[in-house]
This record gives structure tokens, C-alpha cells and sequence, in this order.
């Protein structure tokens, strides 16, 4: 599909691995013993297989109905940076594990994540009209296939968990678990009502925690934890992802909302300043600047710290967090 491979490389490879200012090997102390460590060549490996792989779960654009399958696909391979997947055949790595266990799981947590975004976007949500590079999923396809996309990805997620082929440590069921309290109405659905509830009123950085916890961290946390758990982890490694996932998924909440205020919309992919624009409540207008790039950096540097039982397999890991943190995108 040659629209999908485009797109994809527009902002997924080029603009998220390859951002200028970003050395294809970064030295940082750590779990990793301050080996070099290519990310730029890490991530666009990681990132084509992935696109390969969840081209190959979903039904083909032209599978009836064509328009909902064309619509998954459109927002899915719209040009996202695959973090999350990418974090998860990471945390597998680290475990010892192979990136064929956990695969499926990665293309579970990006199609959560792209639900998420296609039902974010909607008018009686966030109303934008631009995501990734392109225009919401409800400007191309209208508002009731956009969210019947939505339903589809995150229907999706559970059929590639449930074909898997299963871990010795892990049953399905553990599996089905982790994804299902991470996308429910304790989590992805629980900071979504408090950002529309805390809409127009004061929000305090103990809310906004709450809110990032839940949007943002709680997916990232679930990606790490499914990888480790496709390589049959330990409980102490699984912890020690948790505990990563959970560090890195604040900061990045933090250089998000930075971005909001300091990049444009051509950069991003999706409208920029839209958080001031509708006084939406951010670390940066909360804390203020200096204070959230301190306060993402020390959540980094947890995050690098939860890594230290890997002893030096976390390379990857510990390189994607330092690239989450000095991103410009
Ligand atoms: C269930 C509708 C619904 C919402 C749950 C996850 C979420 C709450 C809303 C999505 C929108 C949002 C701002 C989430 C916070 C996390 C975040 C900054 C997402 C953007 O992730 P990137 O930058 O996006 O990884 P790409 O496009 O690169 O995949």
C-alpha cells in the first residue's frame, strides 16, 4: 500500500527517529553501562516491522465494508511515531525475550492508542481537525464512521491478544487483563471524564497528575508491562517496567504540553497552542516552563533508575526515554 508506507515515513521515521539534534548513538550513563546505542537505526527497524505486522492483522482496506476498514486504516497508518509499540518490543528485549512474542501486543497497544486518538478528536470531545499530519478521521470519514473506527481498533486489540500464541509465565487471561484495565473506565476512559469534567474550571497540579496518569502513563506503563510479559518476565522485572513506564509516561504528558506552546502545528502533526487556546490545564500552566522541563527531566532520570536491575539490556529502553525527553515533535 503505497499511501500507508508514505505516510508513514513522513512522520514515523523520519520525523520522530531522525530529529535534528538527535545523534544516531547518544552515551547515557545507566543501565546500559554507557554502551553506544543506534536508535535511529533501533527505531526505524522496529518501526517498519510494526507496520508490517499490524498491516497484516487488519482486514484489508478493501474488505467489506470497505469505508470502515479504509478508515482504520487511514488513521492507523496516518503517520503515528509507534512509541508505543516500539517501547514494547523494547521492554521484551530487556526481558530476554523476542520481538516475534511480542509483536501482537505490540499492534494491541497502537490500536488502543489510535482509538483513542480518532475518539480524542471528535467534536464532542477534543474537536480537532488535524492529527498526524492529516485531518481527523471524522473530517475525512464523518463523525459516525469515525466512531465506529474507534470501536473497530479497540475491538481489534483484543482479537490480536486472543490469537496469540500464549507465554509459559502469562496466561491469556493476565494478558486480556492488563489491556482491558488499562483502556476501561479506571484508566485511558477515567482521565479522559476528568479532562472533559475539569473543562472551563481550576484545575490543581494534584488533578492534573491524576488526568496524565490516567490519558497518557497508563498506556505507556501497559505497553512495557505486555513486553515483558510476552518474554515470560520475572515479577521483579515486571515491576521494574511498571515503574519505568509509569516515570516516562508522565514526562512524557510534560514535553507534550511543552511542545504545545513551543512547536507549530506543521511540526506536530495536529494543531499546536490548542491547550492555551481552550485554557486547558498543562504543567506549563500550572508549574510554568522552567519547572515542567526540570519536572520531566526528574521523572526521566526515576524512570532510568528503575531500569538498573536489566543490567545493561535495557539499551533500548533507556535510549527511547532520553530521545522522549530532548524531543522537539
Ligand atoms: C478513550 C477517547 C478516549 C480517550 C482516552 C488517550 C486519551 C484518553 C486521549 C487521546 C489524546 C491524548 C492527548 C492523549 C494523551 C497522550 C498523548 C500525548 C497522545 C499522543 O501520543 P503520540 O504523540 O501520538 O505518541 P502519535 O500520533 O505519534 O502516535
Amino acid at each position: 500500500m503505497a499511501i500507508e508506507k508514505s505516510n508513514v515515513s513522513l512522520r514515523g521515521l523520519f520525523s520522530f527517529f531522525t530529529t535534528p539534534g538527535m545523534p544516531a548513538s547518544k552515551k547515557r550513563s545507566g543501565s546500559s553501562g554507557g554502551a553506544e546505542f543506534d536508535l535511529k537505526n533501533y527505531a526505524n527497524r522496529q518501526v517498519a516491522a510494526v507496520n508490517r505486522a499490524l498491516s497484516g492483522y487488519l482486514p484489508s482496506a478493501r474488505t467489506k465494508p470497505a469505508t470502515i476498514h479504509e478508515s482504520m486504516r487511514y488513521s492507523l497508518f496516518a503517520g503515528g511515531k509507534r512509541m508505543r509499540p516500539v517501547l514494547c518490543l523494547a521492554a521484551a528485549e530487556a526481558c530476554g525475550g523476542t520481538a516475534k512474542a511480542a509483536m501482537p501486543l505490540a499492534c494491541a497497544v497502537e490500536c488502543i492508542h489510535t482509538y483513542s486518538l480518532i475518539h480524542d478528536d471528535l467534536p464532542a470531545m477534543d474537536d480537532d481537525d488535524f492529527r498526524r499530519g492529516k485531518p481527523t478521521n471524522h473530517k475525512k470519514y464523518g463523525e459516525g464512521i469515525a466512531v465506529l473506527a474507534g470501536d473497530a481498533l479497540l475491538t481489534q486489540a483484543f482479537e490480536i491478544a486472543a490469537k496469540c500464541d500464549g507465554w509459559r509465565r502469562y496466561s491469556h487471561q493476565d494478558v486480556i487483563l492488563e489491556i482491558a484495565d488499562t483502556a476501561g473506565s479506571l484508566k485511558l476512559i477515567a482521565g479522559q471524564v476528568a479532562d472533559l469534567e475539569g473543562e472551563g474550571k481550576k484545575t490543581s497540579a494534584q488533578q492534573l497528575k491524576y488526568i496524565h496518569e490516567r490519558k497518557t502513563s497508563a498506556l505507556l506503563c501497559c505497553s512495557v508491562r505486555l513486553g515483558g510479559m510476552s518474554a515470560n518476565c520475572t515479577p521483579t522485572q515486571l515491576k521494574a517496567l511498571t515503574d519505568f513506564g509509569y516515570h516516562v509516561g508522565l514526562a512524557f504528558q510534560i514535553i507534550d504540553d511543552i511542545l504545545d506552546v513551543t512547536q507549530t502545528s506543521e511540526k506536530l502533526g495536529k494543531t499546536a497552542g490548542k491547550d492555551a487556546a481552550v485554557q486547558k490545564a498543562t504543567y506549563p500552566s500550572i508549574i510554568g516552563m522552567d519547572k515542567s522541563r526540570r519536572k520531566a527531566k526528574e521523572l526521566t532520570e526515576k524512570a532510568f533508575g528503575a531500569l538498573k536491575t536489566f543490567r545493561g539490556k535495557a539499551a533500548a529502553l533507556e535510549s527511547i526515554a532520553s530521545y522522549l525527553l530532548d524531543r522537539d515533535c
